[in-house]
C-alpha cells in the first residue's frame, strides 16, 4: 500500500536524506479542471502511473529582461541534470498553500522554494508574481518516475542575490531570448519537457512585457492549456 511503498523507498534512499525526506510532503491532488480532490504524498504522486497534482513554475527575470534558468542537480529524483525554468515545485496541502484567491497558495509555495533552492530570501513578495496560465502536462522522467501536473505559471521580475542549494541545483544562468533559443536547439542539452512547452509556446508572447505587470496581467489567462 501507499505507506509501505513510501517506507521502502525512504529506507533505500537513506544515502540522500534531503531528497528522501521531501518524498513525504503532502501535495494537492486535483482534477483536470484543477479542482482539489485531496492530499497525496510526493512519492505517490510521482510513482507508478502517477497522480495528477498541483504544481508551479516560476519564471524570474532581472531588470535587463534576462531569464534565470537552472540546471537541476544530479540528486533530483525526477529529471536530474535537466535544464528548467527558475524554480519548480508543488504547493503543499496546507491552509496557506491551498488558498485559491489571487493564486495566493502557489505564490507562497514559490517564495518558500525560491529560498530553499536558490537562497532568494526577502526580495520577492506575493504581489511581485503574476499568475499567467495553467499548463496540464504529463511526462515520464525516464528513470521510472512520472510527472503529471496542473502547473501554475508565475512570472516575477526582481534584482536578487543567489545562494544555490547544491542538493537541488547544479548551476544557473541568466539568459536573453537569443541565448535561450540557442540552448533549446542544442542537442547535447537536456531540457525539461514542461520548460520546453513554456519556452517555445508561451514565453515568446510574454517576454516583451515582463517589465510591465499591468500588461502581463492583461495577457494572463486562467484557462488550462
Ligand atoms: C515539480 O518540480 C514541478 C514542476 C512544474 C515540474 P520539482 O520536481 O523541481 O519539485 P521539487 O523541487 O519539489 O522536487
Ligand atoms: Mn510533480
Amino acid at each position: 500500500d501507499q505507506e509501505n511503498s513510501l517506507k521502502t523507498y525512504l529506507d533505500s534512499h537513506s544515502d540522500d536524506q534531503q531528497q528522501a525526506d521531501l518524498m513525504g510532503e503532502a501535495l494537492i491532488g486535483v482534477t483536470a479542471d484543477d479542482e482539489v480532490t485531496g492530499s497525496v504524498s510526493k512519492y505517490h504522486a510521482h510513482a507508478g502511473a502517477g497522480v495528477l497534482h498541483r504544481a508551479f513554475s516560476v519564471l524570474l527575470f532581472n531588470t535587463e529582461g534576462k531569464l534565470l534558468i537552472q540546471k537541476r542537480s544530479a540528486e533530483k529524483i525526477t529529471f536530474p541534470d535537466y535544464w528548467a525554468n527558475t524554480c519548480c515545485s508543488h504547493p503543499l496541502y496546507t491552509e496557506d498553500e491551498l488558498e485559491a484567491a489571487d493564486s495566493a497558495g502557489v505564490k507562497r509555495a514559490a517564495i518558500r522554494k525560491l529560498a530553499q533552492e536558490l537562497g532568494i530570501t526577502g526580495e520577492l513578495a506575493e504581489g511581485d508574481f503574476t499568475a499567467m496560465t495553467r499548463l496540464h502536462y504529463r511526462a515520464e522522467s525516464g528513470n521510472g518516475w512520472v510527472e503529471e501536473e496542473m502547473d501554475h505559471i508565475l512570472i516575477a521580475r526582481a534584482t536578487v542575490t543567489l545562494a544555490l542549494n547544491p542538493n537541488e541545483v547544479a548551476s544557473v544562468q541568466w539568459v536573453s531570448r537569443g541565448e535561450l533559443s540557442d540552448l533549446l536547439k542544442d542537442k547535447e542539452v537536456l531540457i525539461a519537457p514542461w520548460f520546453r512547452v513554456i519556452a517555445e509556446q508561451l514565453l515568446p508572447g510574454w517576454w516583451p512585457h515582463t517589465g510591465d505587470q499591468k500588461a502581463l496581467k492583461h495577457l494572463a489567462d486562467r484557462r488550462i492549456i
